[in-house]
């Protein structure tokens, strides 16, 4: 006769079960989980940091934790420049970049960067998202990063320590450009003296004297308090240039097709987040700006501006299939 189990043994037993069920049924399988490091430039609270979190918190709910995604943001994992080499490695498993960083690695990221090509935001996003964004994702494949969708990064203007309002104020003035040989013959036809630096550099050298100026769009403008250092946001609003959600093709290669569909969908479900998130936060960077005294000048005629960059379009989209690309992009309606 099997022996009953007395009351406290009857306990244990039943919590040991139910330990054991809970464990099996429940956890996440440890050998299966992943966890993924994040790269962002911008702080947590910036829209860019706001989407990226949003798609983390997504793809860990939609995966039951299998894959754990963490953004380290403020540039903890390093700059711009070096954060794609470690996304190429393996080291880093998404990020959001700028497209601007690859133009020397990805040619049809040239496109997007042209100055005085959208006529506005719209334009960019209806690019981006159909056959131009297309030919991007496959130039980045190339180098091993998967695009997942398009963040927002609004139109570039120059800032600069003295008022600039037309491009002869601009010459000989050293600006801050991005690294990328693009943005290096472009403010050179503008007639200022390029100096490609990390983003994270730009504000101690403008307190320093090393740079005069500099060029971004509102919010980041605002968010790393560069406004305090240079007064003079002029809105020539030369460059669209849009950002990705990208993935690691390391990472993205040993995904099956099921986890790869969760990721796409949370990317672009991201995407509408953050670009929401872009466009109040536009306007109310622009508000503390100003209220913090910053002049701002108005550039109304962009035409003096647009007709110095004939030799950038020379240069960087004559090419047949990049040049075929600018013609589709100015044909949209
Ligand atoms: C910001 C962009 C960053 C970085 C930065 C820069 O607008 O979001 O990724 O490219 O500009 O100028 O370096």
């Amino acid at each position: 006769m099997t022996p009953v189990p007395s009351r406290p043994r009857r306990a244990l037993f039943a919590a040991v079960a139910a330990a054991a069920l809970g464990f099996i049924g429940l956890a996440p399988a440890p050998a299966a989980a992943q966890e993924w490091r994040g790269w962002n430039i911008h702080a947590a609270d910036y829209p860019n940091g706001i989407g990226m979190d949003a798609f983390a918190r997504m793809v860990g709910e939609r995966t039951n934790n299998r894959i754990r995604m963490r953004t380290f943001h403020s540039a903890q994992l390093g700059q711009q420049d070096e954060a794609i080499q470690q996304m190429r490695l393996g080291t880093i498993d998404f990020a959001n970049f700028n497209l601007s960083p690859f133009n020397n690695l990805a040619p049809s990221t040239n496109v997007v960067t042209l100055p005085f090509l959208f006529r506005n935001v719209a334009h960019m996003q209806a690019a981006i998202d159909g056959p131009t964004g297309e030919a991007i994702a496959q130039d980045l494949e190339r180098i091993g990063i998967i695009s997942l969708a398009w963040y927002d990064a609004g139109a570039r203007s120059i800032y600069t320590t003295r008022a600039v309002r037309t491009p002869a104020d601009l010459r000989g003035m050293k600006i801050r450009v991005q690294t990328s040989d693009l943005w290096i013959d472009l403010m050179r036809a503008l007639g200022a003296n390029p100096t490609p630096l990390p983003f994270g550099e730009v504000f101690t050298s403008l307190q320093s004297g090393v740079i005069d100026g500099a060029e971004n769009n509102w919010p980041s403008y605002e968010s790393t308090r560069h406004f305090e250092v240079a007064r003079f946001y002029s809105t020539t609003e030369h460059s669209n240039v849009p950002e990705v959600l990208a993935v690691s093709a390391q990472r993205w290669n040993r995904l099956n097709a099921a986890d790869r569909a969760i990721l796409r969908d949370a990317a672009r479900e991201s995407a509408a987040i953050q670009r929401r998130s872009w466009a109040e936060r536009e306007t109310v960077s622009r508000q503390r700006v100003v209220a913090a005294g910053v002049t701002v000048v108005e550039i109304t005629d962009r035409a003096p501006w647009a007709a110095l960059m004939e030799p950038v379009y020379a240069k960087y989209a004559s090419d047949a299939r990049l040049a075929e690309m600018v013609r589709q992009i100015r044909a949209m309606p």
